[in-house]
């Protein structure tokens, strides 16, 4: 590529909840491979955020600068916060990066990130910035420079969002469709000590999309209906990768469903056996769905060192009323077959849905205790809404609970109205009096008490 093509670009991983910054790297890695000039700053470390970006903006003099921005709100267990909840809205502090970038550098801002995707308008009207690219980057990104540095067009780009003079235009994002053939994620670019120290785990994404359609989530809406797959190989690949960056031997499978479809998950963990990879991977998301001992003896000869059964619900009606696709049956069988198994395996819960009341909970946690749970279960009580993406939220503003789209990106939390109150003040500490027991506490509003 010629000199005057290559641009420098920062990508700026800008939370501050500790997570891996696997959309950052990503797409690091494809700026990286289209031939431009790349560095990350992640905020998760920064001791004096005004300080330390405004030396990066002096000394690197990025022209684009991309804000990958994973998260508009997160909450968090403390035990000092009411409900034992601490939540955070991010918002502010990515709202100070963008200011900082502003007064200090002429460089063009793009917004992007799974925290973009559903709020693109009200991102740049929040943020007063006028470009930023929804859904996957690895492409989007790379063709935007391209067409910035040529002099193309840059509000055609697949995904790409435009505020001007008080208007808002936006194409449609163009998924990946080959994911095997994208750059390698460029986890060399970031010292990874410092998120080891937090027992941060690097993070490996097997597959885009979901089949399932629960209800009150969107990614199905997101990535597509259809399973966009990665090779065994390119998978070995990437976690191969990491452990030659990182230094750590220990992956995540950070999307939805690791084991769905499980024929995809089998030959991945058959051939982390076959390369004798020297690996351990775990994930956050396997479905009660084909959880045998045959699958349990493949995930344990694989390497396996942790995963959670996102058993959201053992009670049928709410099974069946959020859609997740299988029975209380299947719940157990699968918490039966780890049971049986030697994996660290932990649980996790989610109530408030449309339809709980006080005896589908009875009924849930009747199940969980036929069984011991290594690693613990983890509750989440009330549920996010996020997006229209979420057949949840279609339906609660066809009801009138939802009445402006703004409350979205402000948070809204829905929580069944079949809870009394006087149920819901007893709720955590009766759950949290359960042994390995943890409850994180989704309040509907900021201002919503008990
Ligand atoms: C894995 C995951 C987790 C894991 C993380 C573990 C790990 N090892 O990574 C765990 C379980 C810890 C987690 C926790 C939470 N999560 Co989470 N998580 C995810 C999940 C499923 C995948 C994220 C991921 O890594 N994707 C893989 C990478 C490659 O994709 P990506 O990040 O989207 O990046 C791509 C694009 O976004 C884009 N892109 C990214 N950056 C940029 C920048 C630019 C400039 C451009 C152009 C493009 C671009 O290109 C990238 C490559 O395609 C997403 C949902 C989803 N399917 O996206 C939710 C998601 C990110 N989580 C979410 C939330 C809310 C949380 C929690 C706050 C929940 C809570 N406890 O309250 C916590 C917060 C924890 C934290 N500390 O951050 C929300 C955020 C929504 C929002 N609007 O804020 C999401 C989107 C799920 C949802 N509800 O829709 N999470």
């Amino acid at each position: 590529m010629s000199e005057d093509l290559v641009l420098k670009v920062l990508i700026i991983s800008s939370n501050t909840l500790p997570a891996a910054p696997t959309g950052p790297v990503y797409v690091a890695g494809a700026v990286r491979e289209a031939g431009h000039d790349v560095q990350i700053y992640e905020l998760l470390f920064t001791n004096n955020l005004e300080r330390e970006l405004t030396t990066i903006l002096q000394d690197f003099q990025p022209e684009v600068i991309g804000v990958s921005i994973r998260l508009v709100f997160g909450d968090e267990l403390d035990m000092d916060a009411p409900l034992g909840t601490r939540h955070t809205d991010l918002r502010p502090q990515i709202k100070e990066i963008t200011d900082i970038v502003r007064r200090n550098s002429n460089a063009r801002i793009v917004l992007g990130g799974p925290g973009f995707n559903y709020y693109a308008r009200d991102w740049l009207e929040y943020l007063d910035l006028d470009y930023g690219i929804r859904g996957e980057g690895e492409e989007a990104f790379p063709l935007f420079l391209k067409r910035l540095a040529e002099g193309g067009d840059i509000y055609s780009v697949p995904g790409s969002v435009v505020r001007n003079d008080g208007g808002f235009q936006a194409m449609p994002p163009c998924p990946v469709q080959d994911l095997d053939n994208q750059a390698l994620p460029a986890y060399d670019l970031l010292d990874w000590q410092p998120y080891a120290g937090r027992q941060i785990t690097p993070a490996v994404l097997t597959k885009r999309g979901c089949a399932f359609a629960c209800t009150y989530c969107p990614y199905s809406k997101l990535e597509g209906k259809r399973y966009r797959l990665k090779s065994p190989q390119r998978v070995l690949a990437e976690a191969n990768n990491i452990l030659q960056s990182t230094g750590s031997r220990k992956v995540m499978f950070c999307e939805n469903n690791f084991n769905a479809p499980r024929k995809h998950a089998e030959a991945i963990l058959r051939a982390l056996i076959v390369e004798k990879a020297d690996l351990l991977w775990g994930t956050g998301d396997l479905r009660p769905i084909g959880v045998t001992d045959n699958f349990c003896r493949l995930m344990e000869e694989s390497g396996c060192f942790y995963v959670n059964l996102s058993i959201e619900s053992a009670s049928q009606s709410m099974l069946q009323s959020m859609k997740r696709g299988y029975t209380v049956k299947q719940v157990r069988e699968s918490l039966a077959a780890l049971s049986r198994s030697k994996i660290p395996f932990g649980a996790s819960l989610m109530l408030g849905a449309p339809g709980e009341t006080p005896e589908t909970i009875a009924e849930t946690l009747d199940v969980l205790d036929d069984y011991e749970i290594p690693n613990g279960v983890w509750v989440t009580v009330g549920v996010y809404m996020w997006t229209d993406y979420q057949d949840m939220v279609a339906e609660a503003r066809r009801a009138g609970i939802l009445k402006d789209y703004k409350e979205l990106f402000s948070g809204a939390v829905y929580l069944s109205p079949g809870l009394p109150r006087s149920y819901l003040q007893e709720l955590p500490e009766a759950l949290r009096a359960r042994r390995g027991y943890s409850v994180q506490f989704n309040k509907p509003s900021e201002s919503w008490t008990l």
